[in-house]
């Protein structure tokens, strides 16, 4: 696909209104189609040079190249189901919207039912502020290599895009799983929060955290490496020097200290049951890693 030819992109909400002026400043000639046309974010989009298509099945028809950037799968697809399958044709989807692994199988098939030549289910690993920075990380998957090679040209502007495969599920796959990290650690990072905020005249807390708590937690988080290849290893009751009985301790430690305190301390209460089977599975000697066996069911796969 020549590098010059036109995209057209589907979704100018915060993330697709960042890809699109990426992609203009890469000069590449972008149609954009959004279901609501007076959004400032589509003024924005051009005011960049983008071109407003506000039919969406002539949005499609503009470009062999779409991208789509929505805010889930059942918006793609009561977008997509009504229209003709032969607007379908000749065309290359990739699709940056956040889903799950089986949404994007769906998906795929949904596509492939109209005769897609090419469809990549994909995710862009950071925020609208940070699309098009060299940081800027966007996980594709589905087709071959040799195909991703032929397009990755229109996703460079954006950020850099790393093919993981052609299982369709792989990036949704890590989006998730990545999400799923970023989450924990914000649910158990503001139940501390709380617990400093309850602190004598409710102190102001934001110097502590950036500076001594976030370093802290940034260099621990290099143990979540050596959990998964724990368990690649099958070694569940391995301790890895941390044993989780006075794991557990700490644990149970936090979860009262929220309770006489008054905070919502749930998020840590999950983990403790889960680190109580542990214990009684692999005793108090073992460690974390024995969680997969919890999470994955008995043959931990
Ligand atoms: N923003 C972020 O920080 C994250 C970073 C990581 C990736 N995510 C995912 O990107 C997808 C889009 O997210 P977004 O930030 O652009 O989301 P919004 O700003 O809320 O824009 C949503 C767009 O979806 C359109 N839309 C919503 N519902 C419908 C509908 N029923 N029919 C047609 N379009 C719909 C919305 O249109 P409008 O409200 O302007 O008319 C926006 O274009 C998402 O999967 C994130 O998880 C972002």
């Amino acid at each position: 696909m020549a590098a010059t030819q036109g995209i057209t992109f589907i979704g100018i909400g915060n993330m697709g209104l960042a890809a699109v002026l990426a992609l203009r400043k890469a000069n590449l000639p972008i149609t954009i189609w959004n279901r609501t046309t007076t959004s400032p974010k589509v003024q924005s989009a051009i005011a960049a040079g983008a071109t407003l298509e506000p039919s969406l099945s002539a949005a499609l028809s503009a470009n062999p190249l779409i991208i789509i950037c929505l805010l889930d799968y059942p918006t793609i697809t009561s977008l997509f189901s009504p229209l003709s399958p032969s607007l379908f044709t000749n065309k290359t989807i990739i699709n940056l919207t956040n889903g799950t692994p089986r949404q994007s199988t769906a998906m795929q098939t949904l596509l492939t039912d109209r005769q897609v030549t090419s469809y990549f289910d994909g995710a862009i690993m950071v925020t609208p502020q940070m699309v098009g920075s060299p940081h800027s990380l966007l996980v594709i998957s589905g087709q071959d290599e040799s195909t991703f090679s032929s397009i990755s040209h229109a996703l460079s502007p954006i950020g850099n895009p790393q093919y993981l495969g052609p299982d369709i599920t792989s990036a949704s796959r890590f989006d998730l799983a990545a999400l799923s990290a970023m989450y924990g650690m914000f649910a158990g990072g503001m139940a501390g929060m709380a617990l400093l905020k309850r602190g004598p005249g409710s102190p102001k807390i934001g110097k502590t955290v950036k500076e001594q708590i976030v370093p802290i937690i940034s260099a621990l988080v290099e143990y979540l490496g050596l959990l998964a290849e724990a368990w690649d290893g099958e070694r569940w009751g391995d301790s890895m020097g941390n044993p989780m009985g006075m794991q557990l301790e700490g644990v149970k430690n936090i979860v009262e200290a929220c309770r006489e305190e008054g905070v919502d301390g749930r998020v840590l209460e999950a983990l403790r049951g889960q680190m109580e089977g542990v214990v009684g599975r692999f005793g108090a000697d073992s460690g974390l890693a024995g969680l997969g066996i919890l999470l994955l069911g008995e043959e931990g796969v």
